[in-house]
């Protein structure tokens, strides 16, 4: 039995990578990392190894509203394992303006003929919020208005996802006064749609999705707010590097500061991670290295993936805490001897009962700062 699922998985792998010109290793890499992303049983890698064998690839229309493409350039700025290779291989991306080489009236001839030769089937992924003010006047493509384009293309689609956080709920275009009226996909359409939020999204998310597709027939289990679940069930805060830091009560006050330079958590400069749901700190971006997002480089995440935190709180206000466990009865990471540490104190507290001296202790944790001397002068 094992053997036989080896072989089958280690067959399909070798047709992929050799399709794909990549090692057959990566490509089986790969597709435990996208089952461990969808958080599927062990063994799912070779229902997603022989899906994409098999390659019926869904056909895709790509749209573009009001965005900065930044959504498509984090799909294809990816280097390895070639995931770029990996997701033109697992859908057949028959309409995209960025990137096709066809222009002007070929362009629409393209769309047109995908739509008409896979009614029904295809999968329309929309970038970019839409303008409804003032009719939807704002934004036109081929002379026509993205408003229209959009409801043309998803009458026919098997599925619509909307790519990036403009395209989910408006994102940075509908940011205060939101003078176009932008829009997100499911407001538009008045009906619910896949949403991958981010901005830019996670490149990762959009392939598991698509896998998922691929190996299921079906689309990824969702939130209410169209959110697959794999990607978007848990806060970032829960997974953070700088956890510890947070829960220590040590925070970075200023950017360049001793708490900065120490990796401390970055609360106090606005971190949206407590209220933000998205997987950014467990899988991280790109292919510069393990922990490579927002937090890990030192800035605060801006809750870019959330809508109501994202674009609309100020980038410097502390986040709301959400869901939190009491962090002040964990034991203090710096304790001096002859002190009441605040955790010991906090550990009184509620050997008392005292529920609300726990709390109490909790907002007093956010206030402390471990010793970190003030930067001088000049630093
Ligand atoms: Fe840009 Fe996409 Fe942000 Fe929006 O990403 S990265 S503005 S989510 O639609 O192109
Ligand atoms: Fe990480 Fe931000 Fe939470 Fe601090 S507040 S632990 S930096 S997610
Ligand atoms: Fe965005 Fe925050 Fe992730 S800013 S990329 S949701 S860490």
């Amino acid at each position: 039995m094992i053997e036989t699922y080896i072989d089958e998985t280690t067959e399909a792998a070798a047709t992929v990578a050799s399709r794909l010109r990549i090692d057959r290793r990566e490509f089986l890499q790969f597709c435990a990392a996208t089952a461990a992303t969808l958080g599927l049983p062990t063994g799912a890698e070779a229902a997603i190894a022989k899906a994409v064998e098999k390659a019926q690839r869904p056909s895709v229309i790509w749209l573009h509203f009001q965005e900065c493409t930044g959504c498509s350039e984090s799909l294809l700025r990816a280097e390895h394992p070639t995931l770029e290779k990996l997701i033109l291989d697992v859908i057949s991306l028959d309409y995209h303006e960025t990137l096709m080489a066809a222009a002007g009236h070929q362009a629409e001839a393209a769309r047109k003929s995908a739509m008409k030769a896979n009614k029904g089937k295809y999968i329309l992924v929309v970038e970019g919020a839409i303008p409804v003010a003032q009719d939807g006047i704002f934004c036109k493509i081929g002379g026509h208005k993205a408003i229209d384009m959009l409801k043309e293309c998803a009458a026919d689609a098997a599925a619509v996802i909307a790519m990036g956080s403009c395209a989910s709920w408006g994102g940075m275009p509908s940011t205060d006064p939101n003078p176009t009226g932008s829009s997100g996909v499911a407001d538009v359409l008045g009906k619910p749609v896949v949403t991958i939020p981010g901005c830019p999204p996670n490149p990762y998310n959009f392939l598991a999705t698509a896998v998922h597709f691929l190996t299921f027939g079906k689309l990824p289990e969702i939130d209410q707010l169209g959110r697959p679940k794999f990607a978007y069930g848990r806060i970032i805060h829960e997974h953070c590097e700088r956890r510890a830091h947070f829960d220590a009560g040590r925070f970075a006050l200023e950017f360049g500061d001793e708490g900065h330079r120490k990796g401390y958590c970055l609360y106090k400069l606005g971190c949206k991670g407590p209220e933000t749901y998205a997987n950014c700190s467990t899988i991280g971006f790109g292919d510069v290295g393990e922990s490579n997002w927002p937090v890990a480089c030192g800035h605060p995440c801006i809750g870019c993936s959330e809508k109501g935190v994202g674009f609309t709180k100020p980038i410097h206000m502390t986040a709301q805490l959400k869901g939190m466990s009491p962090p002040a009865s964990y034991p203090g990471v710096v304790e001096q001897q002859g002190k009441t540490s605040f955790a010991s104190a906090a550990a009184l507290a509620a050997i008392a009962g005292a529920a609300a001296g726990g709390a109490a202790m909790l907002a007093k944790n956010l206030g402390k700062q471990d010793d970190v001397p003030a930067p001088k002068k000049g630093e």
